[in-house]
């Protein structure tokens, strides 16, 4: 009997588990646009087109090599809304109840293929270093799962800068060496941009029409949307910025959104690059002597050891994993995250960056909105909903640990040890954002103090019984003890001061 071999908006690899099973000459692919995809969150509108616009160029690309595909767009009139109703249509059409399916990257629609009524075949999707097995064997029993030791397991797997069992320079980590603030450099290379061909510009249209009021801007769309234009974004930034990458990945600049970031999460995540080729030509660089160990480390470290490790979590925890609320924070995301006025010129950078670009970098969304949520006790089912749909590679698999785990502590501790939280002295460190504030980060308490200084000491007190027996904690707890009290007072004051103007939608 004929089959259906479904392909979702992220499995777009030639090598993907579903099409490898299949038979070109008989089965045929079902690829779809739909309501519920499209709208499960408000994507950004240039998340929306990036995931819309590929799938149009792979399943062009699925033809060309003989493939038969049923392609449905989002404005067919015979379309339905969700990926089961499509397969189930395409079913009706080929007189045929059998599918196979690589698993989906998110346990809504696990479940969703999980309860269809068809004959489901759902392989796992290997297009991973780790498979989900290998990462239940390596956390079983274990009280601590540390990214690191993960990491490791994962370097003596692929042999990524290993020396026989040993780490090449005689170290795992080289962190040590990155972390530096940065300065603009008007000689910086800047990510590779990629003109809009006539169907993207046909899918640009469609989101602008059916999209239009979600938050970000549509154009201009320079994203790669194809396989080949994604390996020219990775050739570019191996060249160009890969050498630097250690150094600055922790750094903003209010005049340069991308620094040394590689921008090819996307592309990873909608599978038009593979991890294992994207860190084999970082391994190359390094062993050319092109890219010193730290920044060639540092990048294979996020992407076989970050990547992989969160989403091994995400499957472990289960379908709860999103909604958890460990620290039981209930305050509503202030307005600031779509857009309203602030006067925290940290956090407005980084949202004005989000709402134009559908990106930050990792300290960006770590250590300015990850850590103004957190402080400020939002709650995190609403912070995760605001992640998976303002970045282009948000995807809940690699998004949910992300930012419920690592930047929430919503998880109770399983990926932090201790919560991401900063006051305005960490910021100052790696940006030049407070320079134009209008508040000052020198100043700790009485107007014009930084609120980030204000809310860390408010999260600490109030999360007192928590966290004071986290020896990573304790100095912290220590330095606060050892204020005056008419000091601490006035901190927890001035914090409540601010977090009421919050409340109201005062612009803060
Ligand atoms: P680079 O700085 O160039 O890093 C290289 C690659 O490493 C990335 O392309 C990415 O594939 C991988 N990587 C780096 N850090 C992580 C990480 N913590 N977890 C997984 N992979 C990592 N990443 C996503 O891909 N999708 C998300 O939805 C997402 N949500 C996040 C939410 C929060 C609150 C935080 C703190 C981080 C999130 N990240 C997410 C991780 C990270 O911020 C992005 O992967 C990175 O910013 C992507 O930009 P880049 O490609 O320029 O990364
Ligand atoms: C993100 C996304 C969007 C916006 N639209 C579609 C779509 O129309 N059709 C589709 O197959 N996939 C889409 N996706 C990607 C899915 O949401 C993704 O496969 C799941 O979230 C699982 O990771
Ligand atoms: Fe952000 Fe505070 Fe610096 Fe302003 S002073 S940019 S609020 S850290």
């Amino acid at each position: 009997m004929v089959k259906l071999v479904l392909v979702l908006g992220d499995q777009l690899s030639d090598g993907v588990a579903a099409l490898k099973a299949a038979d070109k000459s008989e089965d045929i692919v079902v690829m779809a646009e739909v309501g519920d995809e499209t709208g499960y969150v408000p994507h950004h509108p240039k998340k929306i087109a990036l995931v819309l616009s590929a799938m149009r160029h792979f399943a062009a690309h699925l033809e060309d090599e003989g493939w038969t595909v049923a392609y449905t767009k989002l404005n067919d009139p015979d379309a339905t809304k969700s990926i089961v109703g499509e397969l189930m249509r395409r079913g009706q059409e080929h007189d045929t109840s059998e599918v196979i399916a690589t698993s989906p990257g998110e346990w809504r629609l696990v479940e969703a293929l999980e309860n269809a009524p068809l004959k489901m075949t759902v392989l796992p999707d290997d297009r991973f270093v780790a498979s989900l097995d290998e990462f239940n064997d390596w956390a079983e029993g274990r009280k601590d799962l540390r990214m690191e030791y993960f990491y490791r397991e994962m370097r003596r797997k692929t042999g990524f800068l290993m020396d026989g069992d040993k780490p090449e320079g005689g170290k795992w980590n080289y962190d040590h060496d990155n972390r530096k603030p940065a300065s603009d450099d008007m000689l910086r290379a800047k990510p590779m941009q990629f003109t809009p061909d006539e169907v993207t510009e046909e899918v640009l249209d469609l989101v602008e029409t059916r999209f239009g009021k979600n938050f970000g801007e549509l154009r201009p769309f320079h994203f790669a949307v194809t396989r080949g234009q994604a390996l020219r974004a990775l050739d570019h930034f191996a060249k160009e910025l890969l050498p630097e990458f250690g150094p600055y990945q922790d750094a903003m600049l209010v005049g340069d959104k991308y620094l040394n970031h590689s921008l090819l999460s996307a592309y990873l995540n909608i599978g038009l690059l593979d991890p294992v080729e994207i860190c084999t030509r970082v391994e190359e660089e390094w062993k050319a002597g092109r890219v010193p160990l730290n920044s060639a480390e540092g990048y294979i470290r996020q992407v076989i050891g970050w990547r992989e490790y969160v989403r091994g979590l995400y499957f472990r925890e289960g379908p709860d994993y999103a909604a958890r609320n460990g620290l039981k924070h209930d305050r509503a995301l202030p307005p600031l995250y779509w857009g309203a006025e602030t006067k925290m010129a940290c956090l407005e950078a980084a949202v004005a960056q989000t709402r134009d670009e559908a990106y930050a970098h990792h300290i960006q969304r770590l250590m300015v909105t990850g850590n103004f949520a957190l402080l400020a006790g939002v709650d995190p089912n609403e912070v995760h909903e605001w992640y998976l749909s303002v970045y282009f590679d948000a995807f809940e698999w690699v998004e949910a640990p992300n930012t419920v785990g690592m930047s929430q502590f919503a998880d109770g501790g399983i990926i932090a040890s201790k919560p991401y939280v900063s006051s305005g002295n960490y910021i100052d460190r790696m940006s030049d954002y407070c320079g134009t504030c209008a508040y000052s980060v020198k100043k700790k308490t009485g107007e014009g103090a930084c609120p980030f200084n204000l809310l860390y000491w408010h999260f600490l007190v109030r999360h007192r019984e928590r966290f004071k027996g986290n020896p990573r904690m304790a100095q912290m707890y220590r330095t606060w003890d050892r204020m005056e009290k008419a000091k601490r007072d006035t901190v927890i004051k001035d914090a409540e001061a601010f977090l009421k103007k919050l409340d109201a939608g005062e612009a803060v």
